[in-house]
């Protein structure tokens, strides 16, 4: 008697082509191109040229996968392999992507579309694609060893199904998942609504990005997989500042930026001069109720967050990672804290044994913003860019959102610096500085024993809601 094994061997079809004829014959016939990108700069919005109209979107320093049309599906071609990734001008690190970027382009599709994605593995080992936050079948799941056999080295396999539900996604390996994460390996994907939908805005720019972090020796080029907490390059699309672009918008213009999160820990996002409400998340858009407005979101590990607001104010605003480790480059963490020592005596000393000697932060570390100091090969300093007014002193997950009247409909190109109008800015005051009364207070104080000073010392208080002078003391 032959067995259901022996069939399928004498038959002398591969396993996978059995396989693959459940979803398709069609998938087989031909493997559509794979497009791949040589650059880390945001590309322009890839406006679809076949298939339901939508609003496409703007991957900050990446782009969108182009696709193929073939008897009403969608055909993408992604390629797992290894990648150079600019990190920042001045920092390249060898990553794992797909189609020639870390991370991989972005896929965008519309609810309804039926999608066949084609996997082909390039990199050293097995991998699979998670198609995380979909409705789908479930062998299209991607989790290794569960719902599929990992895609082995130099073998294309094939994903299909229907784009259910419109929303925020991203993609990514399920098979040795903390290298192949660590590495890079990952990519968003939007499913914009077909037609009007009663809690998805139609907005003027839709931005979206991952955030990941890397943990990359000074001098050094790839990532080290093991570790889980203490990385050292907190990244936006696998970019850090100032390497990530400004999101250039026109006064006025309804925004939507879409953020998921990939490294391993939460990441509280800020945006200055505007508040925004979270329209959606990996789950959909959220009702309309459940709705409110906020600077600040924090993205847990695994989410993915829509915010949305109306660019009414003009202006440079900063848009960053609201933890202060998160917006700086590689550091020493060993570094003790130096403010308030006076290390004048002992710096003497050091210089004549070795001259090249830096006192770091003995009045903070502001200084680090504008330090010319050496540094290995393939680093980037840890607080950098330059503003027009000087050294911004970030690093990491920092970049600007600019607002500008006279940026064009469509328009995404860099505007520059926003020029304050006249009377608009923080400014140095000139009058004449008093004496602090504390100060005064203490060196009048009067030795145990003594007698109270005559003279009594004014304190004037501004207590907060009062409007007025709240109170003297001495
Ligand atoms: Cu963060």
């Amino acid at each position: 008697m032959t067995s259901r094994r022996d069939f399928f061997r004498g038959a002398g079809i591969a396993g996978a082509a059995v396989a693959a004829t459940a979803v398709s014959r069609v998938a087989l016939a031909a493997l559509p191109e794979a497009p791949s990108m040589d650059k880390a700069t945001t590309q322009p919005p890839l406006a679809p040229p076949n298939g339901r109209p939508y609003n496409a979107v703007v991957t900050l320093n990446g782009w969108t996968l182009p696709w193929r049309m073939n008897n009403g599906v969608k055909e993408f071609h992604l390629v797992a392999e290894p990648v150079i990734r600019e990190i920042a001008p001045g920092m390249k690190a060898h990553l794992w992507g797909y189609n020639g970027q870390s991370p991989g382009p972005t896929i965008e599709v519309v609810e309804g579309d039926r999608v066949r994605l084609f996997v082909t593995n390039r990199l050293p080992e097995h991998t699979t694609i998670h198609w995380h936050g979909q409705r789908l079948p479930n062998g299209m799941d991607g989790v290794g060893g569960l719902n599929q056999k990992q895609i082995p080295v130099g073998k294309t396999f094939v994903y299909e199904f229907l784009a259910r539900r419109p929303g925020t996604f991203m993609y990514h390996p399920h098979a040795d998942e903390m290298t192949q994460m660590a590495m890079g390996m990952m990519g968003f994907w939007v499913t914009h609504p077909k037609g009007k939908h009663p809690l998805i805005e139609t907005v003027d720019r839709d931005f979206c990005f991952l955030l990941n972090a890397y943990d990359i020796d000074p001098g050094s080029y790839t990532p080290k997989i093991n570790t889980m907490l203490d990385f050292n390059l907190w990244t936006w699309n696998s970019r850090a500042f100032p390497g990530i672009d400004t999101l250039n918008v026109r006064h006025k213009d309804r925004v939507r930026i879409r953020i998921g999160n990939l490294t391993m820990t939460n990441h509280p996002i800020h945006v200055h001069g505007h508040e925004f409400e979270v329209t959606g998340t990996d789950g959909g858009p959220t009702p309309k109720g459940s709705r409110w407005m906020e600077v600040t979101t924090d993205i847990a590990v695994g989410q993915m967050r829509q915010i949305e607001f109306l660019a009414d104010e003009e202006g440079d605003w900063a848009f960053h990672c609201h933890k202060s480790h998160h917006t700086m480059n590689p550091m020493g963490h060993g570094v003790p804290t130096m403010i308030g020592v006076d290390h004048r005596e002992v710096v003497k000393q050091i210089t004549s044994l070795i001259p090249d000697y830096m006192v770091m932060g003995e009045r903070g570390m502001a200084d680090m913003g504008e330090m010319e100091m050496p540094l290995p090969d393939n680093t980037l300093p840890m607080m950098t860019g330059t503003g027009p007014y000087g050294p911004i002193e970030m690093g990491g997950m920092f970049t600007t959102l600019k607002v500008r009247r006279d940026q064009k409909p469509g328009d995404y190109s860099d505007p520059g610096w926003y020029k304050q109008p006249p009377g608009t800015q923080a400014f140095e005051w000139a009058g004449a500085l008093k004496e602090p009364a504390r100060f005064q207070a203490e060196t009048a104080a009067p030795a145990p024993g003594a007698a109270k000073p005559a003279r009594e010392v004014e304190l004037k208080v501004r207590k907060p809601g009062v409007g007025g002078h709240g109170g003297h003391g001495r």
